[in-house]
């Protein structure tokens, strides 16, 4: 049972807090899962709260059935709640508003809608060549772009709405009211309560930065309500459309966190992607090439993309997946039993009681893959990816719950990546060394690329 569950030495009362650096709980678990890679169970003392953490792929399986097991919030996601409150991604599968918004909101994210959101996210796109291309020559902080393009494509596809980050040198203060919020979400996972008694500033930060979310989100959808559209996007199937089961719409609460949901998991995840995509891409020059002689083929010269070039880029797909392995920008997930039960044979599990897949451990888990630290693009080749352990891989969740948004992420990866590629020479900046930015999310802190304009006849 849980007793039995191994932990790394914890001291009393703050159990293994000490060992965590502050704001660097991902990276810490990439520590602690190799020393328990066998049995890919183990748990952490949050003071007097404890959390498991599973990364054996056999136990994932498990986890995954979801006749046993359901995504249940852990604790890091119930402060998120307070402002995405039951939106899709924060939701409690039982509320009825999980439901209703996944059936209405389901069609938007067909494949057939990616057609129509790839010309909006074209336009985006051109934005960040356009800026890179002034600054050819020098020295770019990627992740901040990636972010402009990121969240600047979601909002004006699902609602219409124009952040024209690339008219700022500022990011958005929508983004560091977010960075902080989602910050402060992770925080209280690592404080004592008498700690959490004690940070009467930081919760007072995180109020003032609800509140100004919350300023632009009910402006995007005042704005739609006063000046309709025929659009068939995110803004307008949850203002007009209604749940074909239940036959009810959604209420405007339940409106307003969809689309600070949207504005949230519709960014931050894919602009750590693309980020690291750039630095594995630039850490393995024969990879590049590939990928290189890839867009030459596909998209040679100035070809302008279109919706059909995509499923022609199999290197950048394969290059993209080997990332999420490696790096899944949104690193865990926790899931809980409908009843008591038993995993791998001997891990008693509570009925309702969180457990997180932790997907960097999963992902990198030796019973699954050979030599797991290696970014190797041709475990993605068609055969060796059908021989993979069918729950070894795992960057978008898992069933129901997984990501509603993977195809627009994939559309918006490939695209950029391709584009970049084509119009520019890219390198390292210099000898980068890793270290992780967390908020809820991963992406590579203080990652810079020179870029140059390749000439017509490279
Ligand atoms: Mn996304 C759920 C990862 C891009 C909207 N997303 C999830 C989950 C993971 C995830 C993992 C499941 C979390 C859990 O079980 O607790 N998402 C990603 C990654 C990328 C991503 C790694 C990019 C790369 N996600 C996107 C985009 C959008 C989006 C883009 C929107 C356009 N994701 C969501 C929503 C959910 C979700 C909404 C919640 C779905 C649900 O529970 O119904």
């Amino acid at each position: 049972d849980i007793e039995s569950i191994p932990a790394p030495r914890a001291l009393p009362l703050v159990g293994n807090l000490h060992q965590i650096p502050k704001a660097g709980l991902i990276g810490h678990l990439l520590q602690v899962s190799k020393d328990f890679v066998d049995p890919g169970i183990f748990k952490l003392r949050f003071g007097a709260r404890v959390g498991l953490f599973v990364t054996h792929p056999d136990l994932v399986a498990e986890l995954c059935d979801e006749t046993r097991f359901r995504k249940i919030p852990g604790p890091g996601l119930r402060v998120v709640r307070k402002f995405a409150g039951d939106g899709l991604f924060t939701a409690f599968s039982d509320e009825a508003n999980w439901g209703k918004a996944h059936r209405i909101l389901l069609p938007a994210f067909a494949q057939r809608a990616m057609r129509g959101y790839f010309d909006l996210i074209l336009e985006v796109c051109d934005q960040l060549i356009a800026k890179w291309s002034a600054r050819a020559g020098g020295e770019l902080l990627v992740a901040d772009d990636f972010t402009r393009l990121t969240l600047d494509s979601i909002a004006i596809a699902g609602f219409g709405h124009r952040f024209d980050s690339f008219a700022h040198d500022e990011l958005d203060p929508f983004l560091e009211s977010l960075a902080s919020a989602l910050g402060e979400s992770l925080n209280v996972i690592t404080r004592l309560p008498i700690q959490q008694r004690f940070a009467k500033r930081s919760t007072a930060q995180f109020d003032a930065d609800i509140v100004e979310m919350n300023a632009l989100v009910d402006g995007i959808i005042a704005e739609r309500r006063a000046n309709p559209r025929e659009a068939k996007d995110l803004l307008n199937l949850m203002i007009t459309a209604v749940d074909p089961e239940t036959g009810e719409g959604l209420d405007d609460l339940n409106i307003r966190y969809q689309v600070l949901t949207f504005l949230i998991a519709g960014h931050e995840t894919t602009s750590g992607l693309l980020t690291f995509a750039f630095m594995e891409m630039l850490k393995d020059p024969a990879v590049l090439a590939q990928a290189y002689a890839e867009v030459d083929r596909v998209l040679p010269g100035d070809t302008r993309p279109q919706y059909e070039h995509l499923a022609h880029l199999k290197v950048i797909e394969r290059i993209v997946k080997e990332t999420q392995r490696l790096w899944p920008t949104a690193p865990a997930f926790s899931v809980g039993p409908w009843e008591d039960t038993v995993i791998g044979g001997k891990w008693r599990l509570r009925k309702d009681r969180p457990v997180n897949v932790y997907a960097p451990g999963l992902q990198r888990h030796p019973a699954a893959w050979s030599d797991p630290e290696d970014f190797d693009i041709d475990r993605w080749l068609p055969e060796a990816e059908a021989a993979h352990h069918p729950h070894a891989y795992k960057p978008f969740g898992n069933g129901a719950r997984a990501c509603i948004g993977r195809q627009f992420a994939l559309v918006e990866a490939k695209l950029a990546i391709a584009l970049i590629l084509q119009k520019f020479q890219v390198a390292e900046r210099r000898g980068y060394r890793l270290t992780l930015k967390e908020t809820l999310s991963i992406k590579p802190d203080d990652f810079w690329v020179r870029v140059k304009l390749r000439q017509p006849h490279e």
